[in-house]
């Protein structure tokens, strides 16, 4: 009799997965191991989780599963122990050794989840979800969720985003779906450049004028960059706006819950107007400026590197910054310092005399080394775009290469680790589109098709190639006024990233990806983020 029920019941579930048509998993970023079964298993609010006692690690796993869950079951699913049927497991193993690797097997009656840490659980999660995003529409009575043996883990250690939140101001909420935006993509970094000419964004205690007037531009009718239109009628004007150190806290600890590393970006020796208006004798010329409000260049007002005072302020505010993000890396900028000042400086032409130093560039380079020392001293590393090499590398440096991909190689040569974001490939501010159908951009041109070539380690770097962490985007917002743009020039590119910096070379295909964005962007119009449909524009 038992078996007769058994057969009946049997047929009873194959029945009903005859009658489901699913769609092949469209999951990205692609996974190292995809191989798609015939067949579902079918998620209830009577489907349970199960783990071994005291795995806290997949405990708190299940826990995280339900909270995904909660909304679109309306109950929580329970803990089974010693379960074999219509269960899901989480299996901790210590064997998986990419820190961020996870295993994922769905079978008619069981889904495992296994990893060794609880990123890899994370990224097992996001790729479950997917599993049923963009596969069973209905959603009729229950997930149903593909037969899948996956396994999977990144190429790259540093996958990253850049957010210039400087140029324009974007608020707490927004950032925190920007973090939402990465985690889902399994990308690790958020890189926030919270210092520029055009506004100082983070709260220093010791240093209270840096928000209290170099978060604000002065002149508010000229808000846009030279080459835009002044704002629209009724168009929210930003007039600055900082975050205040509660704030950050509360973004860290958002982030981490989504296993995003903030690395926090305090600009020097230029692109500090902001900073210098708040606290003139941080130049050499010691005057008053004003915040500036667009694109005025170059600037030639930065931080004086002939005054000790200048390292004094600079080892203040990086202590504060380090009591706020536990990131190992520090980004300390250092592009495009116009040196002009440094020239005409009685007191940095001594300290070239006094340090043997033979011109302006190695006075930079002595900056950031100066720099890098009080940061080694406190356990973090220096990381500083690729204008860092100039008049010789800090010893310890991380350089981000923006200018092309050289100052990287240039520093992977060296033995120094780089991390790619050439402005050629990964810049998200540039054009995605034929240029007369897209707002107004600061220029270049970088549709998804490009993004999707880039490779931060092509064979051609041999040996040197292992001191590429990775690489990034970089969304720099002088042409982004609001968040609904930002998500604009952030999708569907991000999309593409997320494979060049998780997904093995030989598996990336192109026609593969693009049929896979296309079915993730009604999930975007379903959660009510903004993208841009300028791919369609494109000649591939
Ligand atoms: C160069 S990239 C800059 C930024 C600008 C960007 C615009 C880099 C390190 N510096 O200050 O916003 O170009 O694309």
């Amino acid at each position: 009799i038992l078996l007769y029920v058994s057969l009946v019941l049997a047929g009873c579930i194959t029945g009903q997965q005859d009658a489901v048509t699913l769609q092949s998993p469209a999951i990205i970023p692609e996974p190292v191991h995809l191989e798609v079964k015939d067949g579902v298993f079918q998620l209830t609010d009577r489907t349970a989780v199960s783990f071994r006692a005291n795995d806290e690690l997949a405990e708190s796993t299940a826990g995280a599963l339900n909270d995904i869950l909660l909304p679109i079951l309306d109950s929580k699913l329970e803990y089974r122990e010693n379960t074999t049927t219509d269960v899901i497991l989480f299996k901790t193993e210590a064997a998986i050794d990419n820190p961020e690797g996870y295993r994922l097997n769905v079978t008619d009656d069981q889904i495992t989840i296994s990893a060794g840490t609880a990123a890899g659980y994370f990224y097992g999660l996001q790729t479950l979800r997917q599993l049923w995003e963009t596969t069973d529409q209905e959603n009729k009575g229950g997930l149903l969720i593909p037969q899948v043996e996956i396994e999977d883990h990144p190429r790259f250690e540093w996958r990253g985003m850049m957010l210039d939140v400087s140029r324009h101001f974007f608020p707490k909420e927004f950032i925190k779906k920007f973090i939402d935006y990465l985690a889902m993509n399994k990308l690790n970094t958020f890189h926030w450049h919270l210092v520029d000419d055009q506004g100082w964004r983070i709260e220093i205690k010791k240093y209270p004028l840096l928000t209290e007037k170099g978060a604000w531009r002065v002149n508010k009718e000229h808000l846009h960059w030279n080459s835009r239109p002044k704002p629209e009628q009724g168009e929210v004007a930003d007039f600055g706006g900082f975050y205040t150190q509660e704030e950050i806290k509360e973004i860290v600890q958002y982030a981490a819950e989504r296993h995003v590393n903030i690395v926090p970006e305090i600009e020097m020796p230029a692109h500090v107007s902001a900073a210098i208006a708040s606290y003139p004798w941080l130049s050499c010329k010691q005057e008053p400026i004003p915040v500036p409000s667009g694109g005025v260049w170059p600037i030639t007002d930065i931080y004086c590197a002939g005054n000790d005072s200048t390292f004094m302020f600079l080892a203040e505010v990086l202590t504060e910054v380090m009591e706020l993000f536990p990131s190992e890396y520090i980004h300390v900028g250092g592009d495009e310092a116009t040196k002009t000042e440094w020239e005409h400086c009685a007191k940095c032409q001594q300290r070239i005399k006094d340090e043997d130093l033979a011109n302006v560039h190695e006075l930079q380079s002595y900056f950031i080394s100066r720099v890098e020392e009080f940061l080694n001293a406190n356990g973090r590393k220096l990381i500083g775009w690729d204008e860092i090499l100039e008049g010789g590398l800090a010893p310890n440096a991380t350089v981000m290469s923006w200018r092309g991909m050289s100052g990287g190689i240039e520093a992977a040569k060296k033995g120094h680790h780089a991390v790619m974001s050439p402005g050629t490939h990964l810049y998200f501010d540039h054009y995605q589109g034929q240029q007369q159908l897209e707002p107004l951009a600061i220029g270049g041109y970088s549709p998804i098709s490009h993004v999707y070539t880039f490779d931060p380690a092509p064979d051609s770097l041999g040996q040197a190639a292992d001191y590429i962490l990775g690489g990034q985007a970089n969304l720099w917002t002088e042409y982004v006024p609001t968040p609904e743009h930002a998500e604009y020039m952030i999708f569907p590119r991000i999309y593409a990233l997320a494979e060049v910096l998780w997904t093995p070379r030989e598996n990336k295909d192109w026609d593969k990806f693009i049929s896979k964005v296309n079915r993730h962007l009604p999930l975007l119009d379903e959660k009510g983020v903004n993208y841009a449909r300028s791919m369609n524009n494109v000649h591939v």
